[in-house]
């Protein structure tokens, strides 16, 4: 059966699931969300997900939220992007939550996504000097490692890359961290792999 997700172009979060999906070789779908004209807030939306946020994936029976879980049920669906330590894969998931894409995503909104006038300049500051203390965690981990857990691209990778690829500035330079640099290198090198752009609908180009 095709699998569902909920998505739209300019979320990691999204990114990391619909990425494992194409790596896994899943025949899959996405369902456009209008996260710009506020269909995360509306009535309709929470009920398919009570928390109002993207990512949704929807597997027959199962809805599942949050892209963590999600990576799981991916990976354990398909046999596929596991091939490391459960709890490895876990740590690594757990810790892009909450340091790596949870502070990238918020920065990359506020700095792209609010008008001019609204950036809250302390706010960004804050969170990108976060942001770079994490961000040398990550380098300093994959020194010596093509992959965040084990010999093998995981779900732990489809996690930690999920807003690294896109475009917009948010104060992430390639060049300033040359182990994630290379590691982005290896990622989008595999086959099925896709630009956020190209594998979910929406982009900024469409708001311009
Ligand atoms: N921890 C969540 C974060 C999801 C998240 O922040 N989603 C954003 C889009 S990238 C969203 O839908 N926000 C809706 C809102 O704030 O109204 C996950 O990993 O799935």
């Amino acid at each position: 059966m095709t699998m569902k997700l909920y998505c739209f172009g300019e979320s990691g979060n999204a990114y990391k699931n619909a990425l494992a999906l194409e790596l896994a070789g899943v025949d899959w779908e996405p369902v456009y969300v209008d996260f710009f004209n506020g269909e995360t807030r509306s009535p309709e939306f929470r009920a398919i997900n009570e928390m109002g946020e993207v990512p949704v994936l929807v597997d027959g029976e199962r809805t599942l939220t949050q892209s963590g879980a999600i990576l799981f049920h991916i990976a354990d669906a398909t046999g596929k992007l596991l091939d490391g330590d459960r709890e490895e894969i876990l740590r690594w998931i757990l810790w892009d939550t909450q340091k790596g894409s949870g502070q990238q995503g918020p920065l990359r909104f506020l700095m792209n996504f609010l008008p001019e006038d609204k950036r809250p300049a302390e706010i960004i500051a804050f969170t990108g000097a976060r942001m770079h203390a994490a961000l040398k965690v990550l380098e300093a981990h994959l020194k010596g490692r093509d992959w965040i857990v084990g010999d093998a691209l995981t779900i732990a990778d489809c996690a930690c890359c999920g807003y690294l690829f896109y475009e917009e500035p948010f104060g992430f330079d390639r060049k300033d961290y040359p182990e994630i640099d290379a590691w982005l290198t290896r990622i989008s090198a595999q086959p099925g792999w896709k630009h956020p752009y190209d594998v979910m609908p929406g982009s900024p180009a469409d708001r311009a």
